[in-house]
């Protein structure tokens, strides 16, 4: 199976890699360290080279607690990068916004690819995917980012996750969304336990489509391993990332492009024997 993004073509059959750039003042792991135009360019460079399938623009941090940020200045920080990646990189750009103003900006300048954290609840990002024709994912999270950590619950976490993003896959085919990719959402409204039986039960979601995994550096990594400083959980995020991959996963969106890579190549190798 293939993920056609414009003029990219993927193939879905090996685990692909997004390497994230955040172009942000205060993301959970990296805030702060790409927000200049020239070193977010030479960190999406470097991602290419380090092996990146796919590179992850936002403009917004959704870590737990974040407070939104206004259109105009989440298009005044992507808007420059991604006018500059279009030009220079040789993989697929994806614009990880919750807002359609901003997805449709980016799209517009030659984005190939939508990652949308809220999963298509705005109509109106609908009509955006289905006008610029490509693919998008569709993430579940409980409630929004401000909120989400306080206090998730589920009946049965896998199967409202499922039900969900089911729900909202439907939705996006009827208004004619053609290539969707499902993420269960590690981390957005979820407990250690609840993050560890989406890992495991990734093959359910598979029903659905192709599956994103974001599980870099997040905080189930810190409190499964002691580790506060979420630019120091690389170990942990090798083991999930492998995790995933043996558990049937597609996408593999991480921060640490290099060594995720390297973990992937083995446990895709380890999957198909
Ligand atoms: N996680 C983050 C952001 N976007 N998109 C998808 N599809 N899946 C994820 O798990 C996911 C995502 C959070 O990570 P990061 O972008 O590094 O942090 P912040 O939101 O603080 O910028």
């Amino acid at each position: 199976m293939n993920l056609v993004c414009k003029n990219y073509v993927l193939d879905l059959n090996k685990p692909l890699v997004m390497g994230v750039l955040n172009v942000t003042p205060d993301s959970f792991s990296d805030g702060g360290l790409f927000l200049d135009v020239t070193a977010a360019v030479r960190h999406a460079e470097q991602m290419v080279k380090d092996g990146a399938d796919i590179i992850d623009v936002g403009g917004e941090s959704t870590r737990p607690g974040a407070v939104s940020v206004s259109v105009d200045e989440e298009l005044r920080r992507v808007v420059p990068v991604v006018t500059e990646l279009v030009k220079r990189l040789r993989v697929p750009i994806s614009i990880d916004t919750m807002k359609p103003e901003v997805a449709d900006a980016c799209l517009k300048l030659g984005a190939h690819m939508l990652n949308d954290v809220t999963g298509l609840r705005d109509e109106r990002m609908v009509s955006v995917a289905v006008r610029h024709d490509v693919p998008v994912v569709i993430m579940h999270m409980l409630g929004e980012p401000r909120t989400m950590q306080v206090k998730p619950e589920y009946n049965d976490v896998v199967r409202d996750v499922f039900e969900y993003l089911k729900k909202q896959t439907e939705n996006a085919r009827a208004a004619g969304v053609k290539q969707i990719i499902v993420d269960p959402g590690v981390g957005f409204g979820k407990t250690v336990e609840h993050n560890l039986l989406l890992i495991k039960h990734i093959v359910e979601f598979k029903k659905l489509g192709p599956v994103m995994m974001g599980v870099s550096r997040k905080s189930f990594i810190g409190k499964l391993t002691g580790v506060e400083d979420a630019s120091d959980r690389l170990s942990g995020t090798l083991a999930a990332v492998t995790a995933c991959v043996l558990n049937g996963a597609n996408i593999l969106r991480v921060h640490d492009v290099k060594e995720c890579v390297r973990a992937i190549r083995v446990a895709e190798a380890l999957r198909r024997i």
